[in-house]
Order: C-alpha cells, then sequence, then structure tokens
C-alpha cells in the first residue's frame, strides 16, 4: 500500500543562471579578483542569505550555477561554502540542475557539480533525466539538465501520483522568444506536458519571465549575458513559489552593478572639440553619477578624422570613472565627395576639369596645352587605380 499524499502546502525558491566565474574587463577588487567575478559572488551570496530568511521547504537552480565547465578552485570553494551554508541553514533539500555553461562536451571530463552532492541534502542532476522524491513534504521535482535536452534523451514526462507536488525543472530555450545566451538546447513548451506538473522552473533566459501558465525563468543573479546592454533595465533576483497553486513572488537584489545604456550622438559634421564635449556630457549626466557603473555610448557618423581628433585624454579621465565605459564608434564609411566623383565615370570627369581649367589662367601656357597636361594627369590616376 502506498503512503497517501500528504496535504501541506511548499514554498519552493528557484534561482538560476548564477554564472559563478564570469569575468569581464580588466578592473580587479582589492583582493586580486577581477571585480565581475567579485559582483557575480555578491549577488550569490545575497541570494543565499535571502533564502535562509524565507525558509523555503526546498531550493531549486535551474542550471549555469558556473560560467564555464572548470572554474577557478577558488570560486569552487565559495560555492561549496555557499551550497552547505545554504542546506544547513534552510534544513531543506537544494537541488542543483547543470546548464549549458557548466556541461563538459565529453562525457569523461566529469562535471564540477558532482562535488557539491557530497553536501548533505544537497542533489544533483548533471547529465541525464532523473527525478527526486521526498515523501515527507509530498514533493517530486524531475530534472533535465542540458545535457538530456541536447541528447534528446528524454523519457516520457509524467507527474508522480502518489505525490502532491510535481516540479520539472529544466535548463534550455523554451520557445524562441527571449533570446539572452547561445548555446542553450532548444524546446517547445509543449514538449513539457506542461499540464503534468504544479510548476516548470526554468533556467537559461538571463531575464525573470513567465513562459505559460506554470512555467517562468527566473533570470540570472548579475549582467552576465552575451547582450548585457539589451537587459540593462531588467531587474535580477529569484522566485518564490508557492504550491499547490504555483503563485510566484520575484525577489529582486540589491547588490547586482548598474548598466547604463546612454542616449546615442549623432556626429555628422561636427567638430572634434564639439563632439568631445558631447560625449562628456553624456557621461556626467548619468543618473546618480559615472562611478562604479557600466555605462555603453553609441556615437554614428563619425569621420576618422574627427575621432583621432578628439581629446583623448579627456575622455580617459571620464572613462576611469565608470567599472567601464563602452564607446560605441560607427564610423562614416564612404565620403560624400568622393561618391560623387565615382558617381561621375571617367568621361564626364575628364570633361569637368577641362570645362574647370579654362578659368585658370597660367602665364605663358596655351589653353590647350594646359588641357593636354590635365587630361595626362587623370589618365595615370585612373590607370593606377584599375591596377589596384
Ligand atoms: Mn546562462
Amino acid at each position: 500500500m502506498s503512503t497517501p499524499a500528504q496535504k501541506q502546502p511548499l514554498r519552493i525558491c528557484h534561482l538560476a543562471d548564477v554564472h559563478l566565474g564570469y569575468r569581464r574587463y580588466n578592473r580587479l577588487a582589492k583582493n586580486g579578483l577581477n571585480q565581475r567575478e567579485l559582483d557575480v559572488n555578491v549577488a550569490f551570496q545575497e541570494a543565499i542569505t535571502r533564502i535562509i530568511s524565507l525558509k523555503p521547504h526546498a531550493t531549486i537552480i535551474a542550471g549555469d550555477l558556473f560560467h564555464s565547465v572548470r572554474p577557478s578552485n577558488a570560486v569552487v570553494t565559495f560555492c561549496f561554502r555557499q551550497l552547505r551554508r545554504l542546506a544547513k541553514e534552510t534544513g531543506a533539500p537544494v537541488i542543483v540542475v547543470s546548464g549549458n555553461h557548466e556541461t563538459p562536451k565529453r562525457a569523461d571530463t566529469g562535471s564540477v557539480l558532482q562535488l557539491f552532492s557530497e553536501i548533505e541534502n544537497v542533489l544533483v542532476a548533471d547529465a541525464s533525466q532523473e527525478t527526486f522524491t521526498f515523501k515527507d513534504k509530498g514533493l517530486s521535482v524531475t530534472c533535465l539538465p542540458h545535457a538530456a535536452v541536447a541528447n534528446r534523451e528524454l523519457k516520457p514526462l509524467r507527474a508522480d501520483d502518489r505525490f502532491q507536488h510535481n516540479v520539472l525543472v529544466v535548463h534550455a530555450q523554451v520557445n524562441e522568444k527571449w533570446v539572452s545566451d547561445f548555446g542553450g538546447a532548444e524546446l517547445e513548451l509543449k514538449a513539457l506536458s506542461p499540464h503534468e506538473w504544479d510548476y516548470i522552473a526554468l533556467g537559461h533566459v538571463h531575464i525573470q519571465r513567465t513562459v505559460g501558465l506554470n512555467a517562468a525563468y527566473s533570470g540570472s543573479l548579475e549582467h552576465t549575458s552575451a547582450n548585457i546592454w539589451g537587459e540593462a533595465s531588467e531587474l535580477k533576483g529569484f522566485l518564490e513559489v508557492s504550491l499547490p497553486g504555483g503563485k510566484r513572488t520575484f525577489h529582486p537584489l540589491t547588490s547586482p552593478r548598474e548598466v547604463v545604456v546612454l542616449p546615442s550622438i549623432d556626429a555628422t559634421d561636427m567638430e572634434p572639440q564639439a563632439l568631445t564635449q558631447q560625449i562628456i556630457e553624456r557621461g556626467e549626466g548619468v543618473a546618480g553619477g559615472l562611478d562604479g557603473k557600466i555605462v555603453r555610448l553609441s556615437i554614428h557618423n563619425v569621420s576618422r578624422e574627427t575621432y583621432r581628433n578628439l581629446d583623448h585624454k579627456e575622455l580617459r579621465a571620464l572613462r576611469a570613472k565608470a567599472l567601464n565605459l563602452t564607446l560605441d564608434i560607427a564610423f562614416l564609411t564612404v565620403r560624400p565627395d568622393v561618391e560623387r566623383l565615382n558617381q561621375a565615370g571617367k568621361g564626364v570627369l575628364k570633361d569637368q576639369l577641362i570645362e574647370f581649367s579654362k578659368s585658370w589662367e597660367v602665364p605663358g601656357v596655351e589653353q590647350s596645352e594646359l588641357a593636354e597636361v590635365l587630361s595626362g594627369y587623370l589618365a595615370k590616376v585612373e590607370a593606377k587605380h584599375e591596377a589596384s
């Protein structure tokens, strides 16, 4: 006789895409770590502390806990201590599912995540479809790590009726919307039998989004996407999910570094000095100051000459204030006068040149002689141009 499912409500914390070990820009923190790597650690630590204070019945990490297959010893140690703290202080299971970033290409490399399964109450699904059950909570959690989805090794997805709460965890790009990272396995929501589950915890998309009625991405904990600018205004955090019912509360973090996209500048006909001034005004106009932020400013239609003559010393001083200031310069590709000459065609240009030369007076030189000399030069230039 099977044990009847216990009728108790549960609260689950769902986070994903932590990307521990992510590094960008060449700023170092006081302890020698890359500043952005440290930022990601701080965000993870904040998330763990806040989850502990919520006392959930389980925590799910839906993939990309690490940014790479072989994270540094330092960040593995940091992660080990944070997961041990979470498992110990919540006294509840922590389920870790592998994402595309930490999944090795070759199975014999082994996953770094297996190490954490040595912590009491931490369960890891790194390579294949697995189901973890918790009788005392009436909870069954089925996990689809990246490798299981990418290898198309999906077993039939069915909820287990002996448990009151059935949760599915998947690291994949579900439907084509909101692509924020490459290398994810692609799936349609209907392939996950969504009606079977009380909740589907998704990882891979770095912004918090709901997919269908009972599935959601919690988003990343910091700005670690391939295109951080496109997601600059999105809050970073984790979800708290109540079962049954699947009511979700998003808990935004306070620690993630601010990413700012400034209004672009059209530099057409702008003198170097004026352009330098406008870049500085834009930079200093950032609400709350530029200090420590990650900022992008796009400038269109800049001629190479104007760019060379910008006040680079002043711009370096401006850049030093931000953690990173990216000037995205789109150079003018075609100079209008060259274009006009090209359109004119050879014969036309020669006629125009000779016509124009009639207004010149060169002492001791006949008009016809001048026309001949000019035609000769033009022929030489054209021959050189065709040879190149
Ligand atoms: Mn990711």
